[in-house]
């Protein structure tokens, strides 16, 4: 049997974390033959209820799981991690100003970069989830110089996945017989998902979804704001943000990353920005990448068209406003 690899997920307690870990411990996020430890991470405000995911956990005795920890002491918490799901943070509740969201999120996530360099495994890998994702992990590789670059990410493989959604609806296949979207930028209204570099199988073989739709302006106008609006849309529908593709998505974003992506495809993870396609270097931007052997690689040489160029750009202006925005919540 295989050693055990250690999980943080932090904010367990909430609805993205009640559905991620038993995701995790059933193996949907590292393989069915990887036994896992969880370490729960909540707030003193939802420990109760983190007590009881603990107990469903034991509960459900699930094969692959090894040990649970759930912990309102950040140090326990982070001691050992070898992978990092960053899920819990202050969300935004009505009424209330982007620079109290941003000024919240920016302290949690300061001191949690702290304590992971400092406890958790040497080379942990890192998704943030909880919003704004990007600028959260950008304030976590900051105050965590240690951690190396590449190993910190944020979330936007469920946009992607949504992208694949919308187009396998709309030419009626099934969802795996599309492939290589890209959710460029922001996990924020501003991302840009990109269907033009995307193929769809078909009996008579691989073709580009341009063709297949025969219809460019619905890849230009309803998929990108179906795919950018999907989350409010959720939110109206059920009263709460979306969970279980969430979670799923966040599993198949470290599943990919730790494993590996299928020869010929790509997914899209926020990652630090080495420059690639005139993109800031440092910021963590969205990009379409491969994985192999536990590291990702951001797929080159891609034609960026006069449209793709514009929409990139909007959404590059957008991180560079939030990351000023949480530069001067630290200097408060
Ligand atoms: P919930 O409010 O249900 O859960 C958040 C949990 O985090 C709560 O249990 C809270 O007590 C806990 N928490 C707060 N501060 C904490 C701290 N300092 N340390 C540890 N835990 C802390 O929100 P939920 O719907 O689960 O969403 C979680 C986050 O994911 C939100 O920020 C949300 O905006 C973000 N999302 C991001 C997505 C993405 O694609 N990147 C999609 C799903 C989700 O909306």
């Amino acid at each position: 049997e295989k050693d055990p690899v250690t999980v943080l997920v932090t904010g367990a307690a909430g609805q993205v974390g009640y559905a991620l870990v038993p995701l995790i411990a059933r193996g949907v996020m590292l393989g069915p033959d990887q036994p896992v430890i969880l370490h729960m991470l909540g707030i003193e405000l939802a420990k109760e209820a983190l007590d009881a995911v603990k107990m469903e956990l034991i509960d459900a005795a699930f094969p692959l799981l090894k040990g649970v920890i759930a912990t309102t002491d950040v140090v326990e918490a982070c001691t050992g991690v070898d992978i990092a799901v960053m899920v819990g943070g202050f969300p935004r509740k009505e009424g209330m100003e982007r620079r109290d969201v941003m000024s919240n999120n920016v302290s949690i996530y300061k001191a949690q970069a702290s304590a992971l360099e400092k406890h958790a495994s040497a080379n942990c890998k890192v998704l943030v989830v909880a919003n704004p994702a990007n600028t959260n992990a950008f304030i976590l590789k900051e105050f965590a110089p240690s951690i190396p670059d590449k190993n910190i990410t944020c979330l936007t493989r469920l946009d992607h996945n949504r992208a694949l959604g919308q187009i396998s609806e709309r030419l009626d296949v099934h969802v795996n017989k599309v492939k290589n979207v890209i959710i460029w930028g922001n996990h924020s209204s501003t991302q840009y998902p990109d269907a033009s570099h995307a193929t769809v199988t078909t009996d008579s073989g691989e073709m580009s979804v341009t063709k297949a739709v025969s219809n460019d302006q619905w890849l230009k106008t309803e998929l990108i704001a179906t795919v950018q609006q999907r989350g409010a849309a959720i939110i109206q529908a059920r009263k709460q943000s979306s969970a279980l593709s969430a979670a799923s998505s966040a599993c198949d974003h470290i599943r990919d990353w730790v494993l590996g992506t299928p020869k010929g495809s790509w997914v899209s993870m926020g990652v630090y920005s080495d420059g690639s396609y005139g993109i800031p270097a440092g910021l963590i931007y969205s990009f379409p990448v491969t994985c192999e052997k536990g590291e990702w690689s951001i797929v080159q040489g891609l034609k960026i068209d006069e449209f793709s160029r514009t929409k990139m750009d909007a959404t590059t202006n957008d991180l560079i406003e939030e990351k000023s925005l949480a530069y001067s919540c630290l200097n408060e």
